[in-house]
């Protein structure tokens, strides 16, 4: 009989178990039995169906037999002296990502040999006496780092996995793990990581009747009713998965926020995930309903500056520590589309901050505020408003407060240029944490393949970035579907995410480059061609959605599909005519000082590279000018010639894309193929949607003739106007 592969996911067991033979069983259960044991002892012994659900942390066996020989000759045993419930998580992982890529059990054992075995290590705890010099190094680590390392000490040669605490260990633990999942050599091992971002965090915009909002992956993972008893097994497979890419905080529930999260029995029930997580490195968050002290409390106000509202917070941030004492603290969303907060009190978003912070001070738990604010009534352009309101409370908020600004000044669009809250000179007194969106709202949601690294290194290089950023919080696509995220590809997301925020030099290259190796094949024609639809996948959805600059011509409510007519909604800035501003003369808006002067918000250099018509990024054209139609672009094409082209370059992208994947039909499994496959075609065909849709609209407002070449719309704008899409997901439940 082969040796059954350990795995630690659940759904992925094999069929049957060949040595639990009962011999009271029927002739046809017998022969049910053999057929089994025979399929078993046929390779591949994965009997499972290949759904994603194991995401990246696939440990099959290495197919090449010289790396694994080579792999072997080093990887004979390994020991380990700590005891944390953290130590314990990393052996098992040690131990089932070696026993399933190499074919074999590789041994815990006490006493290691001359050669080939690894060490567990902190610089309290060893199973050997480790050379000074490296002890020292594992003393100066960052708690959470890690170093790997061929150590040869006292006649003796051996892999250090050694970190700087326990969790630093298990980190270490999974990134061996990764670079003999990417192949790599690790003959002369010697990697010293730290993390750049302290508070590396998922944002779960989770409701507690599991609906999720801009969720596309099904129902909320957090099964709240049934905790705090019924502990999913997928909890500890979302915790293996984030420990893997370094995520150490999640915000469980959605930034709309329901007071009742904070009542006794759902403190239990998160007190239950705190628990399953902490030895994970991760460190639970709960969004704050401003208005809680009121609708929990019974209280009339919910004024900061009222003592009995200060006291309520202060009692009941008490009871959270009793039950959760590493708890992270409160991400708040206050005053922003129609939620509570202090300015119902005519007091500040820096009074309101403050009031919680107190309240958690004592227990070094920290509030999050998010800059995510803007309003109607203000007749500013809506995308200046944050930087507005936040810069001048800059040196009013409590130490332990930190302002979450998302990349860019509008939402989680295809293109933005940075929010200038980002850059430096603006908060310079006040901690900041960078909000991505890896859920796709405005990105063709689980339908699509965009693969988000390439958005974030944008920000991530803009010139002045702001190098004191404290956290990244990324807003989750993960769900109840069995992959996880909706779309196979969507991980990706989930993954650049983690390994971006840990470090942020990582190019999206190679993050592309390991997630495909782990996730798909290490074969290298296969990793060429996928890393090639990801690394041209957003550049594609942006040329089929919203080409140089434009932003927000998605449809109502769900953001699904195109919408650039709108123009009816009860406030002006969620129009997209708001945003595209198209007209006889030309299209885009006029954000220079002619206009609403938000290019006067960013530092000199950018600001006189934005607000100039000739310099300006074409990519940025249309954020920061009105453009006549038929104006030249550098291209030498007239603006509306170069849109036709954006939107057509976007459609052959995403048809380019189906081709590519069928030439991977033999090196992928049928299941995932298969899942993969029918996406792209809808991909495909609402890329030619969008393209359709926009061109048509702005044709009817530009009145030119499409260019030579241009494919013209299939249907008319009424069509495209017409069609409804009243259960798309992401706001209202699924099922
Ligand atoms: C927008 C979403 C909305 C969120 C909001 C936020 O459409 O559902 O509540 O952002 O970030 O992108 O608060």
């Amino acid at each position: 009989m082969p040796v059954l592969r350990h795995n630690l996911l659940p759904y992925d067991e094999p069929a049957c178990q060949g040595n639990k033979i009962i011999f009271r069983l029927s002739v046809m259960r017998i022969f049910t039995k053999i057929f089994c044991c025979l399929l078993l002892a046929t390779p591949p012994y994965t009997l499972y169906a290949e759904d994603g659900y194991r995401l990246w942390l696939r440990f099959d066996k290495i197919k090449d037999a010289g790396i694994r020989m080579e792999y072997n000759r080093q990887l004979k045993n390994f020991t380990s002296a700590g005891q944390s419930p953290t130590i314990k998580i990393a052996i098992d992982e040690l131990k089932n990502g070696l026993e399933g890529l190499l074919g074999h059990s590789v041994p815990m054992v006490k006493t290691i040999g001359a050669t080939g075995s690894i060490i567990l290590a902190t610089s309290e705890h060893s199973p050997v006496k480790l050379p000074k010099a490296i002890n020292n190094q594992l003393q100066q680590l960052d708690k959470e780092g890690f170093i790997l390392q061929k150590v040869s000490s006292g006649g003796k040669s051996f892999i250090l996995i050694g970190g700087g605490s326990d969790i630093g260990v298990l980190y270490g633990v999974f990134h061996f793990l990764r670079l003999l999942q990417t192949q790599q050599s690790i003959t002369r091992l010697q990697i010293k990581s730290e993390p750049d971002i302290p508070l590396r965090m998922l944002n779960h915009w989770d409701n507690l009747d599991r609906t999720v909002e801009r969720g596309y992956a099904g129902a909320s993972i957090w099964d709240w009713h049934r905790l705090p008893e019924y502990l999913d097994r997928r909890y500890t497979d979302y915790a293996r998965a984030n420990a893997s890419i370094g995520i150490n905080a999640t915000v469980l529930t959605n930034v709309n926020a329901n007071a009742l999260v904070l009542r006794p029995d759902y403190l239990e029930k998160t007190r239950a995930l705190a628990d399953l997580f902490r030895p994970y490195g991760i460190r639970v968050f709960l969004t704050a309903r401003f208005s809680a002290p009121i609708e929990l409390g019974g209280l009339k106000t919910a004024d900061p500056h009222d003592p009995q509202v200060q006291a309520w917070w202060k009692n009941k941030v008490d009871e959270i520590y009793r039950l959760i004492p590493d708890f992270g603290g409160f991400v708040v969303k206050a005053n922003s589309e129609g939620q509570p907060g202090p300015q119902n009190y005519g007091r500040t978003h820096a009074d309101g901050a403050n009031l919680l912070a107190n309240a958690l001070q004592p227990y070094s738990g920290r509030v999050i505020w998010r800059a995510f604010v803007y309003s109607n009534e203000t007749p500013e352009d809506r995308v200046r408003q944050a930087f507005s309101e936040f810069v001048p409370l800059d040196g009013s908020f409590s130490k332990n407060v930190m302002i979450q600004v998302k990349n860019g000044p509008l939402d989680f669009q295809p293109r933005e240029p940075v929010h200038p809250l980002l850059l430096e000179g603006a908060l310079t007194q006040t901690a900041s944490v960078l909000e991505l969106q890896i859920t796709q709202e405005y990105l063709g949601q689980a339908n699509h393949l965009v693969f988000l690294a390439p958005m974030w290194q944008e920000v991530l290089e803009t010139p002045d970035f702001h190098q004191k950023i404290d956290g990244f919080a990324g807003v989750s696509n993960i769900g109840s579907d069995r992959n996880w995220t909706g779309h196979l590809f969507g991980q990706t997301n989930w993954y650049a995410f983690g390994r971006l925020s840990w470090d942020n030099q990582l190019s999206p290259e190679a993050i592309a480059d390991e997630w495909t190796r782990m996730t798909f094949s290490n074969d290298n024609e296969s990793v060429k061609l996928i890393k090639s639809m990801l690394l041209n996948s957003l550049e594609n959805c942006v040329d089929y959605m919203t080409p140089l600059g434009l932003a927000h011509l998605m449809a109502t409510g769900h953001h699904f599909g195109p919408g650039p007519w709108v123009n009816d909604l009860p406030r002006a800035d969620w129009n997209p005519t708001y945003f595209h501003r198209a007209d006889s003369t030309g299209i885009g808006f006029n954000r220079t000082a002619t206009g609403s002067n938000a290019v006067a918000q960013y530092p000199a250099a950018l600001r006189d590279l934005y607000a100039s018509r000739a310099k300006c990024p074409e990519k940025f054209l249309l954020w920061f000018h009105h453009v006549g139609w038929n104006e030249k672009l550098a291209s030498g094409r007239t603006l509306w010639e170069e849109i036709c082209r954006h939107y057509d370059q976007g459609v052959i992208g995403a048809v380019t894309m189906q081709a590519d994947w069928q030439k991977l039909k033999k090196s992928i499994d049928s299941d995932r193929f298969e899942q993969v496959e029918q996406l792209l075609s809808i991909q495909a065909k609402e890329a030619r949607w969008w393209h359709d849709a926009c061109l048509s609209y702005f044709q009817s407002v530009s009145k030119l003739p499409y260019p030579a070449g241009t494919a013209p719309p299939e249907k008319s704008l009424e069509y495209y106007k017409k069609l409804d899409y009243p259960f798309a997901p992401g706001i209202r439940p699924r099922w």
